[in-house]
Parts: C-alpha cells; sequence; structure tokens
C-alpha cells in the first residue's frame, strides 16, 4: 500500500490530533517499569504524574528538567479524542496516522495494540476500525524510544561507565555517531482520517516527461479492490481542466504545458503545480504533482533538458524550545530566507523533513536533495545485514513518501559513511541499486565525508558525487590560503578517475556571531567570510566545467550533543538559531543573487 498525504475531499475527512497531550517517562533503574505496570491499560495519569507536552514538538526543550532533556529510553504520551457517528451511518474507513515520532514507536488504541514503528523521520499509520470506540471517549497511547543502537538510522551506541565504582548505579550515556541534538517525541501531527470503508485509493505514482512545449504524465492508482474503476483529471492552477484519462494507469499529454522550474530557472511561474484528480469509485483524492524530468551526464545536471546549478544550503529541522517538532511559522520563514538569500536548492541533511517543508519546496519551486537518515554509517555493526534490511526499509518509505514530488531531484542514501571499508560496497552497491529499483527517474547519490577518490569504495554506484570539504577548518585551521589549492587538486582528483558532476555539499566554519577579529580568526564573523570567499573562488572556477552544485554548511545554527568542540551547538550557520543573518549571511546573498542574474537569462 501507499502513503499517500492525508487529504479531505467529497469522500474523506480528516480529524487532527494535534494540541497538549499528557506526558510521562519511564524513569524507572531498568527503564522497562513501565511495560511492566502495563501503562498502556489506563489513562496515564492514574499510572503517576504526568505533564502537558506539545505535539508536535520534541520534548527535550519544553521543561527545566535537565534529567528529561537529557532522556534515553521510553516515554509515553496520551490524549482522548471522540470518534463522529457519522463515521459510522457513512461507513467509512478510519485511519491513525503519525507523520513522524523519534524513534521507536508503539501505539494502543483503548488499551489495545495498534501498530509499531521503527525510525525516526518517515510517517506510519494503521486502520483503527476495530478498536474505535462510538459509544463513549477514545484514547491514544504512544510510547515512544529514542535509544540509538548500532542497526538504527542514525546509529548510535550505549556506553556504561567503565569503573562502575566511579559512576553513579545504572549509569550509561547515548553515544552519537553524528554532530546533532537527537531531539525526540511527536515531531510532527498526528490525524484520524477516512476514506470509503472498501473501495478506496491507496497509493498513486505520477512520472512525467516532457516533448518539446508539452507535458507527458504518467499514472498509475492502486486501489484496495481491482479492477478498479476510475478517472482522472489532470488540473493546473486556475483549476481548469487540461487532461483526462479513464483507468488506473495511463498517459496523459498535457500540451503547452507549464512546466515545474526552480525559481532561479525562470521568472514566471516558478514551482508550477498541477493536480492530479482521482476519482475511483465513490472515492476521491487530488494528487499535487510537477512536470518536469531530471537527468544527468558526465558534467551536468539537467532540470528539463537545460543545466541547472545549485547554489543552496544545507538545513537541519532545528529551533528553539520545538526542538525538530513541526512549526508552519518557521517553514514560511525559512522559506522566506532561502529567497533572500537566493538560494535554489536544499540538501534534507541528514534525516527526511516534514511533508509540509516539501509541499513549500515544491511549490516555491526549491530543488531538494531528499536524505534518509543514514547518517553516521562507520562501524563494521553499522554495514551489516540486520542495519542493511532496516536501510533498505527506510529508502522504500522515504520514495513512497516523496516519490511525486517535482522538488525533489535526487535521493541520497547517506551522509559520511566510513566508504573506504570493504563492507561499506556491497552494502552500499545494496542500498542504492535498490533505490533505483524504487524509482528510476531520479540520481542516486551518497555524501562523501573527506575520503579520497582512490580509497572511496561507492563512488562507482551513485549518478553524482557529493563531497564534504572542510580545508582550513578540520584541517589546516585557520589557513585559507591553502583552500583554493587544496579543493582544485581535490576536484580534479575526483574527476579524473570518476567523469561524473560533482555537487559540494559541505563548507563551513563555526562562528559565534557577534565575535569579530581583524585580521580574521576562528570562530569570528570575519573568518568565516574570508573562509567561504576562498571556496567561492575554486567554484567559479569549476561551475564551467564539471562543479554542479554547492552548498554552505549551514543554513543555520544547530543543536547538537555537549562536546568540548561545540559552544551551545554547531555555530557553521550563515543565520543564527534564531534565523538573523552573520556577516556570512550577506556575503552568501550577495552572491546567490548575482548567481540568479547569470543563471536566470540561460
Ligand atoms: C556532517 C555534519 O553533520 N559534516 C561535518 C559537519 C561539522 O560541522 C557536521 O555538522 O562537523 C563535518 C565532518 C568533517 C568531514 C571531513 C573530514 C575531514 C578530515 C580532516
Amino acid at each position: 500500500p501507499g502513503m499517500l498525504y492525508p487529504r479531505d475531499s467529497e469522500s474523506r475527512q480528516i480529524k487532527h490530533l494535534d494540541g497538549m497531550w499528557n506526558f510521562r517517562a519511564d524513569k524507572s533503574s531498568a527503564r522497562n517499569a513501565s511495560f511492566e505496570e502495563k501503562w498502556f491499560t489506563q489513562p496515564l495519569h492514574k499510572t503517576g504524574p504526568v505533564i502537558p507536552m506539545p505535539v508536535p514538538s520534541s520534548f527535550n526543550d519544553i521543561t527545566q528538567d535537565k534529567s528529561l532533556r537529557d532522556f534515553v529510553g521510553w516515554v509515553w504520551y496520551d490524549t482522548e479524542f471522540y470518534a463522529p457517528m457519522d463515521w459510522i451511518t457513512l461507513k467509512k474507513r478510519v485511519v491513525l496516522r503519525f507523520d513522524s515520532a523519534h524513534y521507536y514507536s508503539i501505539v494502543w488504541l483503548n488499551s489495545e495494540h495498534l501498530m509499531e514503528h521503527n525510525g525516526g523521520h518517515l510517517p506510519f499509520e494503521a486502520e483503527v476500525n476495530n478498536l474505535l470506540n462510538y459509544g463513549g471517549v477514545n484514547r491514544v497511547t504512544i510510547a515512544i524510544n529514542n535509544t540509538l543502537t548500532p542497526h538504527t538510522l542514525p546509529p548510535g551506541t550505549i556506553e556504561y561507565g567503565a569503573d562502575k565504582g566511579r559512576y553513579p548505579p545504572g549509569f550509561f550515556k547515548q553515544i552519537l555517531q553524528f554532530d546533532f541534538f537527537n531531539y525526540a517525541g511527536i515531531h510532527r501531527s498526528v490525524k484520524l482520517y477516512t476514506t470509503p470503508f472498501t473501495h478506496y485509493i491507496s497509493d498513486i505514482t505520477i512520472v512525467t516527461d516532457v516533448a518539446g512545449s508539452n507535458g507527458i504524465v504518467k499514472y498509475t492508482v492502486i486501489g484496495d479492490q481491482s479492477p478498479m474503476d476510475c478517472k482522472v483529471e489532470v488540473i493546473d492552477m486556475d483549476g481548469f481542466i487540461v487532461g483526462r484519462q479513464n483507468g488506473s494507469q495511463g498517459q496523459i499529454t498535457v500540451t503547452n504545458a507549464n512546466f515545474w522550474w526552480p525559481y532561479t530557472m525562470t521568472a514566471e511561474k516558478p514551482g508550477y503545480m498541477y493536480t492530479l484528480k482521482v476519482h475511483a469509485w465513490d472515492d476521491f483524492y487530488r494528487q499535487p504533482f510537477g512536470i518536469r524530468v531530471v537527468k544527468v551526464t558526465d558534467k551536468q545536471l539537467l532540470i528539463n533538458n537545460r543545466p541547472f546549478y545549485c547554489h543552496g544550503v544545507a538545513k537541519h529541522e532545528d529551533s528553539d524550545i520545538r526542538g525538530k517538532g513541526l512549526d508552519f511559522a518557521l517553514i514560511a520563514k525559512d522559506f522566506n530566507l532561502l529567497k533572500w538569500l537566493g538560494a535554489n536548492c536544499f540538501r534534507t541533511s541528514h534525516y527526511p523533513y516534514a511533508e509540509e517543508i516539501m509541499d513549500q519546496a515544491d511549490r516555491q519551486g526549491i530543488a531538494v536533495i531528499d536524505e534518509s537518515p543514514g547518517v553516521g554509517i562507520k562501524t563494521v555493526a553499522n554495514m551489516n545485514n540486520v542495519s542493511l534490511a532496516h536501510h533498505l526499509e527506510v529508502m522504500g518509505e522515504l520514495v513512497r513518501r516523496d516519490k511525486n514530488r517535482p522538488s525533489v531531484i535526487m535521493w541520497s542514501v547517506a551522509n559520511e559513511p566510513a566508504s573506504s571499508r570493504d563492507e561499506a560496497r556491497p552494502y552500499f552497491k545494496a542500498v542504492i541499486e535498490h533505490t533505483r529499483s524504487l524509482d528510476n527517474t531520479r540520481p542516486v547519490t551518497y555524501v562523501n565525508g573527506g575520503v579520497g577518490p582512490t580509497s572511496d569504495k561507492v563512488v562507482e554506484y551513485v549518478d553524482v558525487i557529493c563531497l564534504n570539504h572542510y580545508y582550513a577548518w578540520y584541517s589546516d585551521c585557520g589557513y585559507i590560503d591553502v583552500i583554493p589549492y587544496q579543493l582544485k587538486s581535490d576536484l580534479n582528483d575526483w574527476n579524473a578517475l570518476h567523469k561524473k558532476p560533482v555537487i559540494i555539499t559541505e563548507y563551513g566554519a563555526d562562528t559565534v556571531v557577534g565575535l569579530h577579529q581583524e585580521p580574521s580568526f576562528i570562530f569570528t564573523e570575519e573568518y568565516q567570510v574570508d573562509f567561504m570567499s576562498q571556496y567561492h573562488k575554486v567554484f567559479d572556477e569549476f561551475r564551467k566545467d564539471f562543479l554542479v552544485g554547492e552548498m554552505v554548511w549551514n543554513f543555520a545554527d544547530f543543536m547538537t550533543d555537549q562536546q568540548i568542540n561545540r559552544v551551545v551547538g554547531n555555530r557553521k550557520g550563515v543565520l543564527t538559531r534564531q534565523r538573523q543573518p552573520k556577516m556570512s549571511g550577506h556575503l552568501l546573498r550577495e552572491r546567490y543573487q548575482k548567481l540568479i542574474n547569470g543563471t536566470n537569462s540561460g
């Protein structure tokens, strides 16, 4: 089955369950008293003291309790709702959907086990008809465990104090293999939605191509029954029907189509979206899509057969108080800032972002490298069969969720894995080939972190080479003069060995806003500007050749674990965590606005 985003229609209703839920962390020493005491069998407040917890939000930064901020283990949430009687009289199928919760989730409805989900950044849902109570109140309970192991994505380990006598009883640490805070909780919305009880649409796949000025729209609709009685219409942004077809599968030609373009490639109608209105039996669903095609040559990345130079940022879902929780104000602000900077692209470093963020990328004409949560795959255990099976499953969930999005121009299966290991070759060959088998319309990549072109064992399987470089930061720190030498020789080496286009997916320097020194010194705003300017010179030389993109690390400062090299988080943002520009933000804006003027004319 598919994972269509819940949308209301003539046949479908949505009931939002967001708001204040009850919350209780299981702080018992063995971390499992909640299961022994079966907290799911009664309202959470009857098991012990609960606190109000906002949904959606990370729980970590909400309270004044340090042990909750750093909590590792099971946390419990519950809330109550009523099911409208019309759902029975209208014979509705009812589905409970979590848009995401981090990391491992178990859900009960009215004390009965409903579903489990392994992984933090993708939606999960289940039909609830059998458990729903129409005579009175319903209670949904979720237990969420944020523990990361060698086989989760991202992976982590649990470490106990070596000399037990020198640590408090039961002491342990969650060790992360990546550089951002492991925020947890119900990060995105929770909804109930209805469809007809049987004979409903369960998935839609749309693949498009461009033929001269026409758009080719190939669609496949899947339902719970077959054969399917199905009619589709293509509707443009003014509401006009520009194509129609009968049958669950087919091809429609849209004459003189408005193609989907990044906003920097067209002054007119960027991010143009059509709607595929599907009417099957008595069910209606409207799937947004764009008409565009992505191709890769040995030197270029093409959108609608025209070269696309990606000038953008790597981001995070991260902000004050709510952590990784969905926030519409933040989404709107971030897209306004992307436009202010002149960015035409971002990478969802290092996990799939909320569907509401992806909607804006589609509609505002921002290209996206859609990354899996495969960040920090370093050890042999991270590459064993258990890990591989989960990684394949996650790629399946990601492609299923985002396959119809025109903004997604590439899949990234991982960030900075230990790609020189022998184990990396079969592991990533399998992950990349699996991803391509799920979607052969988009290039697939992984992001390389500091493994050179001769020792890397994964790059041969990708379409585009993505490189993270930190010359004059993690190496030769402070010596910005080395940047042109090292970056140039590195780019040339990659190109000599692998004839593929290259994107620099990260470069950046930690910068404490307001810290100034001239001549520049590391951590000052001057250093970040000098540092980035050195990279830009080289980018300008190579973008006429095989360099097809640059993305600064990072859009904004973001929270990390407590470490001696992180001053309340990673400070490589060109914006602060509160989204105000550093000097580097202005520098980047000046550069990107010029690039827009250059590429627009193309
Ligand atoms: C991943 C990102 O999540 N890349 C890191 C970023 C950082 O600021 C981190 O936040 O630390 C950089 C990793 C460095 C890889 C290059 C290694 C060079 C060795 C000399």
